[in-house]
């Protein structure tokens, strides 16, 4: 309750930011994108994990003028990055199953989009199986108008849900990204590396693009290389970035 109530005043008293991971193209080992994540500092509490505030940002509705925060300061960051001369990069947004679903959900990605004035292909928005399997119809309808918007689409955690493979047929996507519980044991458990490769071959057979999550270690990333993986996200590279530390980053593995 104390999380709740405080929750609610976190927005006006701009008490939220985002940090950024980068994402790297695994052969170039270039920056292609970050992924934007949520934090809060409260000036008592102090830092609240998302774990423990995103939950009862779910249960309480808070979710919704969240995520139109996060999403909007996400594109507004990209376009910072395009000033400083960084082009073509592309930041990636979580999206709860509330926010995807709420009714004006692709009105309000276009509404965005306009408003910062970025490229809708230079946003990607993370969804997880349990999403999609909530309400397979509703997803499939929502997904193919955001295709039509031009934005990217990831699945998150991807291997860790409950779904069948069968909804990968019908959903329009373009990237999976492998959870790190596969990439976290994958130089010693066998099975971690065996399903890594298929879900990579799968992947590219769909024609959909991998990301490797978790990569913390060179070990892990010879193994991903060797998988195939196309791009990797990861403490091996960096942690997530606090925003002001992001262009620096750029400059120094340009
Ligand atoms: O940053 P960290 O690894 O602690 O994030 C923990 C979890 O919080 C991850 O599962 C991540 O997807 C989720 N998360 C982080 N930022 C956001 C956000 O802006 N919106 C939503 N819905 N989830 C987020
Ligand atoms: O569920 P999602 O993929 O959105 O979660 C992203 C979370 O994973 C972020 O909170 C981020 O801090 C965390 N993360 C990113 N890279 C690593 C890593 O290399 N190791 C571990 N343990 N966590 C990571
Ligand atoms: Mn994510
Ligand atoms: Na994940």
């Amino acid at each position: 309750l104390i999380i709740e109530n405080n929750l609610r005043k976190a927005l006006e008293k701009n008490e939220l930011s985002l940090n950024f991971q980068p994402q790297l193209d695994i052969r170039k080992e270039k920056v292609i994108g970050f992924e934007a994540l949520l934090r809060w500092n409260h000036p008592d509490l102090g830092n609240i994990p998302p774990s423990d505030f995103i939950p009862i940002a779910e249960e309480t509705g808070l979710i919704l003028p969240i995520g139109d925060w996060v999403l909007k300061n996400a594109c507004l960051k990209l376009k910072e990055w395009e000033k400083a001369g960084f082009y073509s990069l592309r930041i990636a947004v979580n999206l709860s199953a509330q926010q995807f679903l709420q009714k004006n959900m692709v009105e309000k990605i276009k509404a965005i989009i306009k408003e910062t004035s970025i490229e809708p292909e230079c946003l990607e928005l993370e969804i997880t199986e349990g999403v999609v399997i909530h309400d397979i119809d509703s997803a499939i309808s929502v997904l193919q108008q955001l295709k039509e918007v031009g934005v990217q689409i990831s699945i998150d955690d991807f291997g860790t849900g409950y779904s069948s493979l069968n909804y990968l047929k019908e959903l329009p996507v373009n990237t999976l990204k492998i959870d790190r519980s596969f990439i976290f044991d994958i130089d010693t458990n066998p099975s971690s590396k065996a399903l890594t490769a298929a879900i990579t071959t799968m992947a590219h057979d769909l024609k959909l693009n991998v990301v490797a999550e978790g990569v913390e270690t060179y070990k892990q990333l010879s193994y991903v290389k060797k998988s195939s993986c196309d791009v990797i996200q990861g403490y091996y590279f960096s942690r997530p970035l606090p925003s002001d530390h992001v262009v620096n980053f750029l400059i120094n593995t340009r």
